[in-house]
């Protein structure tokens, strides 16, 4: 008999001692798991059948769900038995990966498909806890360990874990989850984006065991002033977790420091040292950090800036800094499917260097830890956001909700990563007191999990009534962010390239300014005049008119252009030119440089040689 979510949850709440406090599992990346990837069962469940029973009522509520059940992974037990599934005899797919680029079938689908595994726990000790983690799995997860429910996870692209103590064995321990990627309208996003909906296990999935007590989360940055000191905090869980000793070391700056946590398993520390090296773009310093306890270790590497504005300007450790970024989606276009590997990250983020990036802008909802983690390795500058996009339901408080979730998980995930200096709210909302309502949460959700970092988003600029040539970014959410950010097409949308030198932006408010996006569709190998749509020569002419366009701004602090390389949209239908793909990138799917790259590399080449420049005169 299956019993329900509830009382195990109460199990094993009261039989392991724990508390009510979510694990936060920080830093689970650079932990020794046991990986749960490779080849999973998977069947497509277009109906339903395996979660709802015939009355539509989903058998992980029912005392008795029966042999229909999915998660129970039942057997026939005898020849006339009648189960009608079995996972093992189940085509595989991989994981992690999106459905839709393994299988042909699964292209085009939206809806539900489980995914079963098998595994057995090397070294398994019943006086550990486990856990099980997904690093991101799209849209909704219904996870179910040995036929027991762990819990349910809404949200595309952000990481979560159960706890499976006491569920989990030895031998043969089987994972079942159900998978639903349908779009729905009080989701985030909503029913409408300009994205592929990739379904599936998108990212890694891996099993922990850590002793009852371990280093469940911590935060470590330079002072937003005082350039020679570190403060921190560590937060220990589990029942011996009050007057721990902990110690903090940075060899390399020669600090070890012992640490002991109150009541509540939690300790903050100051430390000054006059050898912190800084982290920047240019010269991107990390430190290996380690934490540990009497009964656990773990290791970090982790970068010291200061990240600030003052008036119209952007200061990098107090030096101010212009953002040469692009744009870029979690897709591997050459692969084709949802990039997701560090190899992934390594062909997108190279890209953007050789692009003559410092910056890129992880559009439009949180990418992977490996590219967030390679950005610190390279200096790379990020911007972060969450699938705020278009048209969600405002007014709607399970939808706000949705939305805070996610974006509390990509600053938990990613608040100790140097690169990481934006967190931006939502992309291109319509202005009504129930958006500004529902982001000014989202803003002050942000300041209180992390007030070190920028806050933006992706706004929108409009002709400015009865005056020719003039645009304006007329948004009063302006107010509640640090870089006032906008996205505008001139040239694509409407607007005439040959008219954008006569263009001006008259934005009246004393921060700094980003253009988060312009951009122009071109088939890559179209060659035509450059008044032609799609045709290289029109994107190479649009970047090059709006570039010196853009300057004319007086706070501009940086640009991202739409998009490093062009990415597959089911909105994008036009033959022969797009055929599925948004053709606004600077690489084509094949990896190929269009010509419009090559303005944008040499404007960057300029701009970087001149920062230099006058970066050596005002000293
Ligand atoms: C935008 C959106 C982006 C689209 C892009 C386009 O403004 O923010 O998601 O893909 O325009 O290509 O139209």
């Amino acid at each position: 008999m299956t019993k329900p979510f509830y009382v195990i949850l109460f199990a094993i709440l009261f039989t392991s001692g724990l508390e009510s406090q979510a694990v936060v599992f920080h830093n689970n990346y650079m932990r020794n798991g046991f990986s749960l990837n490779g080849q999973w069962n998977y069947i497509v469940d277009v109906y339903e059948s395996g979660f709802y029973n015939y009355r539509w009522i989903p058998y992980d509520e029912i005392e008795n769900p029966g042999a229909g059940a999915f998660f129970l992974n039942s057997k026939p037990k005898s020849k006339s038995d009648l189960v009608e599934f079995n996972f093992d005899m189940s085509p595989t797919i991989y994981v992690p990966g999106d459905w839709n680029s393994q299988h042909e079938k699964l292209f085009y689908y939206e809806g539900t498909i489980w995914y079963k595994k098998s595994f057995n726990i090397p070294d398994f000790n019943p006086g550990k806890r486990y856990f099980i983690h997904f690093g991101a799995v799209n849209y909704r997860a219904d996870v179910y360990v040995n036929g027991q429910k762990l819990g349910m996870h809404k949200g595309g692209f952000t990481p979560f874990h159960y706890e499976m103590t006491g569920i989990v064995r030895e031998k043969d321990n089987f994972v079942i989850v159900r998978v639903d990627n349908k779009r729905a309208a009080d989701e985030v996003p909503t029913l409408n984006t300009d994205w592929w909906n990739y379904g599936g296990i998108t990212r890694d999935v891996t099993v922990y065991a850590v002793e009852p007590t371990f280093i469940d989360d911590y935060n470590i940055q330079l002072d937003e002033e005082n350039k020679q000191l570190i403060r921190g905090n560590i937060r220990l869980n589990g029942k011996d977790k009050a007057g721990q000793k902990v110690i903090f070391s940075i060899a390399e700056l020669n600090i070890q420091k012992e640490l002991f946590t109150n009541d509540d398993g939690y300790v903050q520390f100051e430390i000054l040292s006059k050898k912190i090296g800084l982290w920047s773009d240019t010269h991107p310093k990390l430190y290996d950090i380690s934490l540990e306890t009497e009964t656990d270790a773990i290791k970090d590497r982790i970068g010291f800036r200061q990240i600030k504005t003052i008036g119209p300007e952007i200061l990098l450790n107090g030096e101010k800094i212009f953002l040469r970024g692009i744009c870029i989606h979690e897709e591997n276009p050459v692969r084709g499917g949802r990039a997701y590997s560090m190899d992934d990250a390594r062909i997108l983020l190279g890209w953007a260097k050789e692009l003559g990036c410092n910056f890129v802008r992880l559009a439009h909802y949180p990418h992977n830890e490996n590219i967030v983690r390679l950005a610190d390795e390279m200096g790379m500058l990020v911007w972060e956001e969450i699938p705020v996009y278009w048209t969600i339901q405002w007014g709607n408080e399970e939808t706000y909700q949705k939305a805070e979730q996610q974006l509390k998980e990509m600053i938990q995930r990613d608040k100790n990563r140097a690169s990481v200096i934006i967190w931006s709210m939502a992309n291109e909302t319509p202005q009504s007191p129930e958006r500004n309502t529902f982001l000014t949460r989202l803003v002050n959700t942000t300041r209180s999990m992390d007030p070190t970092r920028l806050i933006s988003a992706a706004m929108e600029n409009h002709g400015k009534k009865g005056v020719k040539n003039i645009a304006v970014v007329e948004d009063s959410f302006s107010d509640m962010v640090d870089i006032v950010s906008f996205n505008q097409y001139y040239g694509w949308y409407g607007g005439d390239i040959a008219n954008l030198k006569n263009l001006r932006w008259e934005i009246d408010i004393n921060k700094p300014v980003i253009i988060s996006e312009f951009g122009a569709g071109a088939l890559q190998g179209y060659h035509a005049d450059s008044l032609t749509r799609w045709s290289e020569e029109y994107q190479e002419y649009l970047y090059r008119e709006t570039l010196p366009a853009l300057r004319t701004i007086p706070q501009l602090s940086g640009i991202s252009p739409w998009i490093l390389a062009d990415f597959r949209s089911p909105r994008r239908m036009l033959s022969p030119y797009q055929e599925g793909w948004n053709r606004k990138g600077l690489i084509s799917q094949t990896g190929n440089r269009k010509k419009a790259f090559y303005v944008l590399q040499k404007f960057y080449e300029e701009l970087a040689s001149q920062f230099v420049k006058e970066k050596k005169k005002s000293r």
